[in-house]
Protein backbone atom coordinates (compact mmCIF):
# COMPACT_ATOMS: atom_id res chain seq x y z
CA UNK A 1 0.00 0.00 0.00
CA UNK A 2 1.22 3.73 -1.01
CA UNK A 3 1.89 5.60 1.94
CA UNK A 4 -0.54 8.51 2.75
CA UNK A 5 0.67 12.20 2.30
CA UNK A 6 -0.15 12.36 6.00
CA UNK A 7 2.02 9.47 7.19
CA UNK A 8 5.22 11.05 5.28
CA UNK A 9 7.08 11.30 8.48
CA UNK A 10 8.42 15.06 8.47
CA UNK A 11 11.56 15.08 9.69
CA UNK A 12 12.66 12.76 6.53
CA UNK A 13 11.57 15.57 4.37
CA UNK A 14 13.28 18.60 6.65
CA UNK A 15 16.46 16.48 6.99
CA UNK A 16 16.97 14.83 3.00
CA UNK A 17 18.33 18.49 2.49
CA UNK A 18 17.73 18.86 -1.29
CA UNK A 19 15.02 21.40 -1.69
CA UNK A 20 17.62 24.38 -1.76
CA UNK A 21 15.99 26.08 0.84
CA UNK A 22 19.53 26.20 2.92
CA UNK A 23 20.70 28.81 0.25
CA UNK A 24 18.41 31.48 0.61
CA UNK A 25 19.74 33.12 2.35
CA UNK A 26 22.76 33.62 0.06
CA UNK A 27 20.27 34.48 -2.50
CA UNK A 28 18.83 37.54 -0.11
CA UNK A 29 22.58 38.39 0.15
CA UNK A 30 23.10 39.00 -3.14
CA UNK A 31 19.98 41.10 -4.05
CA UNK A 32 20.46 42.78 -0.49
CA UNK A 33 24.39 43.45 -1.97
CA UNK A 34 23.07 44.15 -5.69
CA UNK A 35 20.57 47.12 -4.16
CA UNK A 36 22.67 48.00 -1.40
CA UNK A 37 21.03 48.84 2.03
CA UNK A 38 19.24 52.51 2.48
CA UNK A 39 19.87 53.42 6.66
CA UNK A 40 18.86 56.76 7.55
CA UNK A 41 20.36 58.03 11.06
CA UNK A 42 19.53 61.28 12.83
CA UNK A 43 21.19 63.38 15.43
CA UNK A 44 19.56 65.91 17.63
CA UNK A 45 19.90 67.29 21.04
CA UNK A 46 21.25 70.76 22.46
CA UNK A 47 23.39 72.78 20.83
CA UNK A 48 27.20 72.56 20.52
CA UNK A 49 27.55 69.11 22.00
CA UNK A 50 29.22 67.61 19.16
CA UNK A 51 26.44 66.02 16.68
CA UNK A 52 28.09 67.56 13.81
CA UNK A 53 31.60 66.11 15.05
CA UNK A 54 30.25 63.10 15.69
CA UNK A 55 28.53 62.64 12.24
CA UNK A 56 31.86 62.74 10.94
CA UNK A 57 33.72 60.88 13.36
CA UNK A 58 31.48 57.78 12.49
CA UNK A 59 31.40 57.66 9.34
CA UNK A 60 35.59 58.14 8.80
CA UNK A 61 34.27 61.10 6.09
CA UNK A 62 33.35 64.78 6.15
CA UNK A 63 29.98 63.45 5.26
CA UNK A 64 28.81 66.83 7.06
CA UNK A 65 31.25 69.32 5.15
CA UNK A 66 32.53 72.16 7.17
CA UNK A 67 30.32 74.59 5.93
CA UNK A 68 33.05 77.96 6.93
CA UNK A 69 35.12 77.95 4.06
CA UNK A 70 37.82 79.86 6.37
CA UNK A 71 38.13 76.78 9.03
CA UNK A 72 38.66 74.24 5.91
CA UNK A 73 41.77 73.72 6.96
CA UNK A 74 41.86 74.00 10.49
CA UNK A 75 38.44 71.98 10.74
CA UNK A 76 36.15 72.99 12.84
CA UNK A 77 32.39 72.70 12.33
CA UNK A 78 30.20 75.50 12.05
CA UNK A 79 26.79 75.71 14.04
CA UNK A 80 24.20 74.04 12.53
CA UNK A 81 20.77 76.32 11.77
CA UNK A 82 18.34 74.33 10.01
CA UNK A 83 17.56 70.64 9.21
CA UNK A 84 20.16 69.39 6.97
CA UNK A 85 20.50 66.29 4.90
CA UNK A 86 23.61 64.12 3.44
CA UNK A 87 23.77 61.26 1.36
CA UNK A 88 26.57 59.06 0.58
CA UNK A 89 27.29 55.61 -0.78
CA UNK A 90 29.66 53.97 1.60
CA UNK A 91 31.24 50.78 0.20
CA UNK A 92 33.15 47.50 1.72
CA UNK A 93 33.46 44.22 0.40
CA UNK A 94 31.03 44.38 -2.80
CA UNK A 95 28.00 46.16 -0.55
CA UNK A 96 27.35 49.35 -0.34
CA UNK A 97 25.20 50.97 2.62
CA UNK A 98 22.97 54.21 1.47
CA UNK A 99 23.26 55.85 3.74
CA UNK A 100 21.17 59.66 4.63
CA UNK A 101 22.35 61.97 7.53
CA UNK A 102 20.18 64.25 9.10
CA UNK A 103 21.73 66.74 11.05
CA UNK A 104 19.30 69.18 13.10
CA UNK A 105 20.32 72.91 14.83
CA UNK A 106 20.69 72.30 18.42
CA UNK A 107 18.38 73.56 21.21
CA UNK A 108 19.40 76.16 24.08
CA UNK A 109 20.33 79.04 21.61
CA UNK A 110 16.66 80.90 23.06
CA UNK A 111 15.86 82.57 25.97
CA UNK A 112 13.12 79.48 26.17
CA UNK A 113 13.87 76.61 24.57
CA UNK A 114 10.52 75.34 25.61
CA UNK A 115 9.33 72.92 22.68
CA UNK A 116 12.23 73.28 21.08
CA UNK A 117 11.95 69.98 19.93
CA UNK A 118 8.94 70.59 17.88
CA UNK A 119 10.27 70.70 14.13
CA UNK A 120 12.19 67.40 14.51
CA UNK A 121 8.87 66.13 15.71
CA UNK A 122 7.17 67.26 12.60
CA UNK A 123 10.30 66.32 10.45
CA UNK A 124 9.82 62.78 11.60
CA UNK A 125 6.15 62.79 11.26
CA UNK A 126 6.28 64.48 7.50
CA UNK A 127 8.52 61.65 6.72
CA UNK A 128 6.33 59.00 7.79
CA UNK A 129 3.53 60.98 6.05
CA UNK A 130 5.25 61.10 2.67
CA UNK A 131 5.73 57.15 3.07
CA UNK A 132 2.15 56.73 3.61
CA UNK A 133 1.58 59.07 1.01
CA UNK A 134 3.34 57.14 -1.66
CA UNK A 135 2.48 53.82 -0.63
CA UNK A 136 -1.84 55.09 -1.50
CA UNK A 137 -0.55 56.08 -5.04
CA UNK A 138 -1.05 53.32 -8.14
CA UNK A 139 2.79 53.43 -9.29
CA UNK A 140 4.79 53.08 -6.00
CA UNK A 141 7.93 52.59 -7.80
CA UNK A 142 10.87 55.14 -7.45
CA UNK A 143 9.47 55.73 -4.06
CA UNK A 144 11.27 58.11 -1.62
CA UNK A 145 11.86 56.55 1.44
CA UNK A 146 13.41 59.14 3.68
CA UNK A 147 12.01 57.44 7.41
CA UNK A 148 14.35 58.06 10.06
CA UNK A 149 16.01 54.65 11.61
CA UNK A 150 17.80 56.28 14.62
CA UNK A 151 17.95 59.22 16.02
CA UNK A 152 21.28 59.77 18.40
CA UNK A 153 19.94 62.20 21.33
CA UNK A 154 22.90 63.72 22.70
CA UNK A 155 23.03 64.58 26.39
CA UNK A 156 25.01 67.41 28.31
CA UNK A 157 27.84 66.04 30.44
CA UNK A 158 26.69 67.31 34.09
CA UNK A 159 27.06 64.38 36.07
CA UNK A 160 23.62 65.11 37.58
CA UNK A 161 20.59 63.58 35.52
CA UNK A 162 18.32 64.37 32.67
CA UNK A 163 17.34 67.89 32.29
CA UNK A 164 13.49 68.78 31.63
CA UNK A 165 13.76 69.99 28.39
CA UNK A 166 15.27 66.65 27.29
CA UNK A 167 12.83 64.68 29.06
CA UNK A 168 10.54 66.35 27.09
CA UNK A 169 12.42 65.94 23.87
CA UNK A 170 13.54 62.42 24.40
CA UNK A 171 9.49 61.93 25.56
CA UNK A 172 8.21 63.57 22.17
CA UNK A 173 10.96 62.03 19.96
CA UNK A 174 11.08 58.49 21.26
CA UNK A 175 7.55 58.12 20.31
CA UNK A 176 8.68 58.63 16.59
CA UNK A 177 11.50 56.75 16.21
CA UNK A 178 14.02 54.38 17.43
CA UNK A 179 15.62 56.70 20.03
CA UNK A 180 19.45 56.51 20.75
CA UNK A 181 20.83 58.55 23.96
CA UNK A 182 24.26 59.64 24.01
CA UNK A 183 25.95 61.42 26.69
CA UNK A 184 28.48 63.55 24.66
CA UNK A 185 31.88 64.42 25.69
CA UNK A 186 32.71 61.75 27.17
CA UNK A 187 36.08 63.29 27.77
CA UNK A 188 34.77 66.37 29.89
CA UNK A 189 33.46 63.35 32.54
CA UNK A 190 35.64 61.53 35.11
CA UNK A 191 34.99 57.03 34.78
CA UNK A 192 33.42 57.05 37.91
CA UNK A 193 31.16 59.75 37.71
CA UNK A 194 30.20 58.52 34.46
CA UNK A 195 29.06 55.40 35.30
CA UNK A 196 27.08 56.94 38.16
CA UNK A 197 25.60 59.51 35.63
CA UNK A 198 24.54 56.35 33.36
CA UNK A 199 22.74 55.12 35.89
CA UNK A 200 20.58 58.11 37.04
CA UNK A 201 20.00 58.83 33.05
CA UNK A 202 18.45 54.99 32.99
CA UNK A 203 16.41 55.63 36.24
CA UNK A 204 15.12 58.78 34.87
CA UNK A 205 13.97 56.65 31.49
CA UNK A 206 12.46 54.42 33.47
CA UNK A 207 10.86 56.53 35.66
CA UNK A 208 9.85 58.69 32.84
CA UNK A 209 8.38 55.61 30.56
CA UNK A 210 10.59 57.62 27.84
CA UNK A 211 10.89 55.09 25.03
CA UNK A 212 14.16 54.26 23.66
CA UNK A 213 15.70 51.96 21.46
CA UNK A 214 16.43 49.13 23.33
CA UNK A 215 19.21 47.21 21.48
CA UNK A 216 18.28 42.74 21.40
CA UNK A 217 20.93 40.81 22.92
CA UNK A 218 23.42 39.42 20.72
CA UNK A 219 22.98 36.51 18.22
CA UNK A 220 25.46 34.83 20.62
CA UNK A 221 23.22 35.01 23.32
CA UNK A 222 25.36 37.72 25.36
CA UNK A 223 23.45 40.97 26.08
CA UNK A 224 24.54 43.97 24.17
CA UNK A 225 25.74 47.16 26.21
CA UNK A 226 22.80 49.13 27.25
CA UNK A 227 22.34 52.46 26.55
CA UNK A 228 22.98 55.73 27.10
CA UNK A 229 26.59 55.42 25.59
CA UNK A 230 29.09 57.92 26.38
CA UNK A 231 30.84 59.28 23.00
CA UNK A 232 34.02 61.16 22.50
CA UNK A 233 33.72 62.72 18.88
CA UNK A 234 36.50 63.90 16.51
CA UNK A 235 38.17 63.65 13.31
CA UNK A 236 41.84 64.39 14.20
CA UNK A 237 44.13 61.75 14.46
CA UNK A 238 47.39 61.94 16.55
CA UNK A 239 50.35 59.67 16.97
CA UNK A 240 51.18 57.77 19.62
CA UNK A 241 53.63 54.74 20.01
CA UNK A 242 51.01 52.05 19.17
CA UNK A 243 50.08 54.14 15.46
CA UNK A 244 48.09 56.65 14.77
CA UNK A 245 44.43 57.31 16.75
CA UNK A 246 41.52 59.49 15.96
CA UNK A 247 41.16 61.15 19.62
CA UNK A 248 41.36 64.56 21.25
CA UNK A 249 44.66 65.79 22.95
CA UNK A 250 45.12 66.79 25.77
CA UNK A 251 48.66 67.70 28.29
CA UNK A 252 48.12 64.34 30.12
CA UNK A 253 47.56 62.33 27.04
CA UNK A 254 45.07 61.72 24.30
CA UNK A 255 41.52 60.84 24.77
CA UNK A 256 40.89 57.86 22.00
CA UNK A 257 37.46 57.71 19.84
CA UNK A 258 38.26 54.19 19.35
CA UNK A 259 39.33 52.91 22.53
CA UNK A 260 36.49 51.10 24.72
CA UNK A 261 38.19 52.31 27.97
CA UNK A 262 37.83 55.57 26.93
CA UNK A 263 34.58 55.66 25.94
CA UNK A 264 31.19 53.72 23.77
CA UNK A 265 32.04 54.67 20.77
CA UNK A 266 33.63 51.39 19.22
CA UNK A 267 29.80 49.53 20.54
CA UNK A 268 27.30 52.65 19.48
CA UNK A 269 29.63 52.27 15.68
CA UNK A 270 28.96 48.57 15.71
CA UNK A 271 25.41 48.71 16.81
CA UNK A 272 24.15 50.76 14.21
CA UNK A 273 26.18 49.49 11.43
CA UNK A 274 26.77 46.13 12.06
CA UNK A 275 24.74 44.04 14.75
CA UNK A 276 21.63 46.09 14.95
CA UNK A 277 20.89 47.70 11.77
CA UNK A 278 18.12 45.06 10.48
CA UNK A 279 16.42 45.68 14.03
CA UNK A 280 16.82 49.50 13.78
CA UNK A 281 15.09 48.97 9.97
CA UNK A 282 12.62 46.36 11.51
CA UNK A 283 11.47 48.62 14.30
CA UNK A 284 11.14 52.33 11.85
CA UNK A 285 8.81 50.13 10.15
CA UNK A 286 7.03 48.07 12.23
CA UNK A 287 6.47 49.94 15.64
CA UNK A 288 7.14 53.54 14.73
CA UNK A 289 5.64 53.89 11.11
CA UNK A 290 2.77 51.43 11.68
CA UNK A 291 2.14 53.39 15.07
CA UNK A 292 2.48 56.16 12.58
CA UNK A 293 0.10 55.07 10.02
CA UNK A 294 -2.80 53.82 12.72
CA UNK A 295 -3.01 57.14 14.36
CA UNK A 296 -3.68 59.14 11.14
CA UNK A 297 -5.84 56.31 9.95
CA UNK A 298 -8.35 56.79 13.25
CA UNK A 299 -8.45 60.74 12.46
CA UNK A 300 -8.87 61.01 8.74
CA UNK A 301 -10.65 59.83 5.76
CA UNK A 302 -9.15 58.16 2.65
CA UNK A 303 -6.87 60.21 0.67
CA UNK A 304 -7.43 63.36 3.33
CA UNK A 305 -4.31 65.16 3.63
CA UNK A 306 -2.00 65.33 7.00
CA UNK A 307 -3.73 66.75 9.75
CA UNK A 308 -2.73 68.83 12.67
CA UNK A 309 -2.37 66.31 15.98
CA UNK A 310 -2.69 68.98 18.49
CA UNK A 311 -3.34 66.27 21.16
CA UNK A 312 0.51 65.55 20.83
CA UNK A 313 2.17 68.93 19.19
CA UNK A 314 2.48 71.16 22.02
CA UNK A 315 3.23 73.95 19.84
CA UNK A 316 -0.08 73.63 18.32
CA UNK A 317 -1.75 72.53 22.13
CA UNK A 318 -0.19 75.23 23.18
CA UNK A 319 -1.71 77.61 20.89
CA UNK A 320 -5.21 76.29 21.14
CA UNK A 321 -4.52 76.94 24.75
CA UNK A 322 -3.83 80.77 24.44
CA UNK A 323 -6.66 81.03 22.27
CA UNK A 324 -9.17 79.10 24.29
CA UNK A 325 -7.90 81.64 27.32
CA UNK A 326 -7.94 85.07 25.11
CA UNK A 327 -11.86 83.39 24.29
CA UNK A 328 -12.70 83.17 27.72
CA UNK A 329 -11.36 86.57 28.71
CA UNK A 330 -13.00 88.19 25.63
CA UNK A 331 -16.32 86.83 26.79
CA UNK A 332 -15.12 88.13 30.65
CA UNK A 333 -14.70 91.68 29.05
CA UNK A 334 -17.96 91.52 27.22
CA UNK A 335 -20.23 90.06 30.59
CA UNK A 336 -19.34 92.90 32.65
CA UNK A 337 -19.67 95.37 29.82
CA UNK A 338 -23.21 94.20 28.98
CA UNK A 339 -23.78 94.06 33.44
CA UNK A 340 -23.18 97.71 33.43
CA UNK A 341 -25.09 98.86 31.07
CA UNK A 342 -28.10 96.40 32.85
CA UNK A 343 -26.94 98.38 36.12
CA UNK A 344 -27.61 101.57 34.07
CA UNK A 345 -30.73 100.93 32.64
CA UNK A 346 -32.00 99.89 35.81
CA UNK A 347 -31.24 102.57 37.26
CA UNK A 348 -32.53 104.96 34.56
CA UNK A 349 -35.38 103.25 34.78
CA UNK A 350 -35.84 103.80 38.90
CA UNK A 351 -35.21 107.40 38.31
CA UNK A 352 -37.90 107.45 35.60
CA UNK A 353 -40.47 105.66 37.85
CA UNK A 354 -39.55 108.62 40.71
CA UNK A 355 -40.40 110.97 37.55
CA UNK A 356 -43.96 109.55 37.12
CA UNK A 357 -44.56 109.08 40.69
CA UNK A 358 -43.77 112.83 41.11
CA UNK A 359 -45.33 114.05 38.00
CA UNK A 360 -48.56 111.74 39.64
CA UNK A 361 -48.41 113.08 42.84
CA UNK A 362 -48.81 116.72 41.50
CA UNK A 363 -51.02 116.01 39.00
CA UNK A 364 -53.42 114.34 41.55
CA UNK A 365 -52.70 118.04 43.67
CA UNK A 366 -53.94 119.88 40.55
CA UNK A 367 -57.04 117.47 40.22
CA UNK A 368 -57.97 118.03 44.47
CA UNK A 369 -57.10 121.77 43.93
CA UNK A 370 -59.35 121.89 40.91
CA UNK A 371 -62.03 120.35 42.49
CA UNK A 372 -61.78 122.25 45.40
CA UNK A 373 -62.20 125.41 43.10
CA UNK A 374 -65.28 123.90 41.06
CA UNK A 375 -67.18 122.98 44.73
CA UNK A 376 -65.95 126.35 46.22
CA UNK A 377 -67.50 128.01 42.95
CA UNK A 378 -70.94 126.43 42.76
CA UNK A 379 -71.43 127.10 46.69
CA UNK A 380 -71.07 130.53 45.53
CA UNK A 381 -73.31 130.80 42.95
CA UNK A 382 -76.45 129.11 44.35
CA UNK A 383 -76.05 131.75 47.44
CA UNK A 384 -75.91 134.29 44.55
CA UNK A 385 -78.79 132.77 42.99
CA UNK A 386 -80.59 133.00 46.25
CA UNK A 387 -80.33 136.62 46.44
CA UNK A 388 -81.32 137.44 43.27
CA UNK A 389 -84.52 135.80 44.28
N1 LIG B 1 35.72 67.88 24.45
C1 LIG B 1 34.99 67.52 23.40
N2 LIG B 1 34.66 68.44 22.47
C2 LIG B 1 33.93 68.04 21.41
C3 LIG B 1 33.51 66.70 21.23
N3 LIG B 1 32.80 66.63 20.08
C4 LIG B 1 32.77 67.85 19.55
N4 LIG B 1 33.46 68.70 20.34
C5 LIG B 1 33.64 70.15 20.11
O1 LIG B 1 32.42 70.83 20.45
C6 LIG B 1 32.22 71.96 19.60
C7 LIG B 1 30.85 71.90 18.93
O2 LIG B 1 30.80 70.81 18.07
P1 LIG B 1 29.66 70.64 16.95
O3 LIG B 1 29.91 69.32 16.31
O4 LIG B 1 29.54 71.82 16.12
O5 LIG B 1 28.36 70.59 17.89
P2 LIG B 1 26.85 70.55 17.41
O6 LIG B 1 26.11 69.74 18.44
O7 LIG B 1 26.73 70.11 16.01
O8 LIG B 1 26.41 72.07 17.57
P3 LIG B 1 25.13 72.81 16.89
O9 LIG B 1 25.25 72.62 15.43
O10 LIG B 1 25.26 74.24 17.33
O11 LIG B 1 23.90 72.18 17.49
C8 LIG B 1 33.38 71.93 18.58
O12 LIG B 1 34.35 72.80 19.01
C9 LIG B 1 33.89 70.49 18.65
O13 LIG B 1 35.27 70.39 18.34
C10 LIG B 1 33.91 65.75 22.21
O14 LIG B 1 33.61 64.56 22.17
N5 LIG B 1 34.65 66.21 23.28
MG1 LIG C 1 25.92 70.95 14.33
Amino acid sequence: MAPSADSIPAPAVQSAGVIGIGSLPNQRHKIVAKKGANFTLMVAGESGLGKTTLINTLFSTDIKPYQNPRTRHNPQPTRTTHISISRAHLSERDFTLNLTVIDTPGFGDFVSNKNAWSPIAEFLDDQHESYMRQEQQPMREGRVDMRVHACLYFIRPTGHTLRPIDIQAMKALGTRVNLIPIIAKADTIGAQDLEIFKERIRNVIRAQNISIFDPPENTDGSPFLPPPYALIASTQTHQTPSGPVLGRQYLWGIAEVENPLHCDFVHLRSLILRTHMLDLILATEETHYESYRRSQMEIRKFGESKARRTADNPKFREEEEALRKRFTEQVKVEENRFRSWEQRLIQERDRLNKDLEVAHASVKALESELEAMTLGAGSGRSTGRSLVR
